[in-house]
């Protein structure tokens, strides 16, 4: 698109002005085009990839964090610290859900919110329960899996932001929630028989019940954004479908943020359908706030990272470049949200 403009009107109206110079002896003055607001603002602080990495090294080293196991609690605690050290104001939502097959299981979703009096709001969210079982894999299937990618990067990469929230003396910054939910994963294995027979409900159990019940009631934000599976090595992200059925305007802010820090490359602005459902969906649907997902669509299996769902989610797979480019975008976009 930069190409386009700067070689069609802006070329005609540097001929016209060379033209114009030629014939009179005192050039016009120069006519200045007004900046966009966006550019004057101080860019967002340097999100740092090496402390979102330890982020994610730090949950994989808990274990798989299934829901109902102490490494999940102990994660949640954690999560928890990172956010009081961060400055913000945490709500604990805890509640019972059914699994797909029957199962209760106890629910805890976190929110680490900053400016909780601001009416402005963004959300950011990730889920940080990890998949009990490995349903993607050849061996060990019904154990469960260390979630560095499909878990621990969203995780990772907002930590790293509530760092920098927790230092901004901005005072023009949005208020922000951010939104760690829980049971997300533990939805119903392909070829599974359950007695409802709806697949698509059995994922994401902790934003439906956020959705139906926010922390704060009436709960609403300008926009969302979803990050999923956002840490693996080469990982591109294209426009998912859902997000670009409730939220077309996030994501173009989003890709088009993504361009302009020079990570055009990852963030390509085409629209793949590959999401049966995630996090964003109850929260588009129920709550109306447009959200976008951030998830990685991987031209080989035609939908997620060959790691999805197998013991291979490990931290092999994980490089600091995407959260890099991930984060660095979602902060410029909280940054420049006035
Ligand atoms: C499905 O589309 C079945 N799942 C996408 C949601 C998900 C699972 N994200 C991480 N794991
Ligand atoms: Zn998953």
């Amino acid at each position: 698109m930069g190409t386009r403009v700067s070689s069609g009107l802006p070329g005609i109206v540097l001929a016209l002005a060379l033209v114009g110079q030629a014939c009179t002896p005192e050039a016009p003055p120069k006519q200045e085009v007004p900046k966009p607001v966006q550019a004057q603002l101080p860019p967002a602080p340097p999100f740092d990839a090496d402390s979102a990495y330890a982020f994610v090294r730090w949950q994989v080293d808990f274990g798989p964090r299934v829901p109902g196991t102490a490494a999940h609690a102990a994660c949640g605690d954690w999560i928890v610290a990172r956010l009081k050290a961060a400055g913000a104001t945490v709500t604990e939502q805890r509640g019972t859900v059914t699994a797909f097959n029957g199962n209760p299981l106890p629910l805890r979703n976190i929110i680490g919110s900053w400016r909780p009096g601001a009416r402005d709001r963004i959300l950011l969210l990730a889920h940080y329960d990890t998949r009990p079982f490995a349903d993607k894999d050849d061996e060990r299937r019904n154990e469960p899996i260390l979630g560095a990618n499909d878990g621990g990067s969203g995780v990772g990469v907002l930590l790293e932001i509530a760092r920098h929230l927790g230092a901004a003396t901005d005072t023009a910054l949005l208020g922000v929630d951010l939104l760690f939910t829980d049971v997300e994963d533990y939805g119903e294995p392909t070829g599974a028989m359950t007695m409802e027979g709806n697949s698509i409900a059995t994922w994401a159990l902790g934003s439906q019940y956020w959705a139906k019940n926010p922390h704060v009631p009436g709960y609403t934000a300008r926009f969302g954004v979803l990050l999923d599976m956002c840490g693996a090595k080469d990982a591109r992200f294209y426009q998912e479908s859902i997000s670009m059925q409730y939220a077309p305007q996030v994501v173009r802010k989003l890709w088009r943020t993504a361009a302009a820090l020079g990570h055009g490359d990852r963030f390509v602005a085409e629209t793949r359908h590959f999401v049966g459902t995630d996090d964003h969906l109850p929260i588009n649907e129920l709550l109306r706030i447009p959200t976008a997902d951030i998830i990685e669509y991987h031209e080989g299996t035609r939908a997620f990272h060959p790691s999805w769902h197998t013991h291979d989610d490990d931290m092999d797979v994980i490089d600091r470049a995407t959260l890099q480019a991930v984060g660095s975008t979602v902060m410029e976009v909280v940054w420049k949200e006035r």
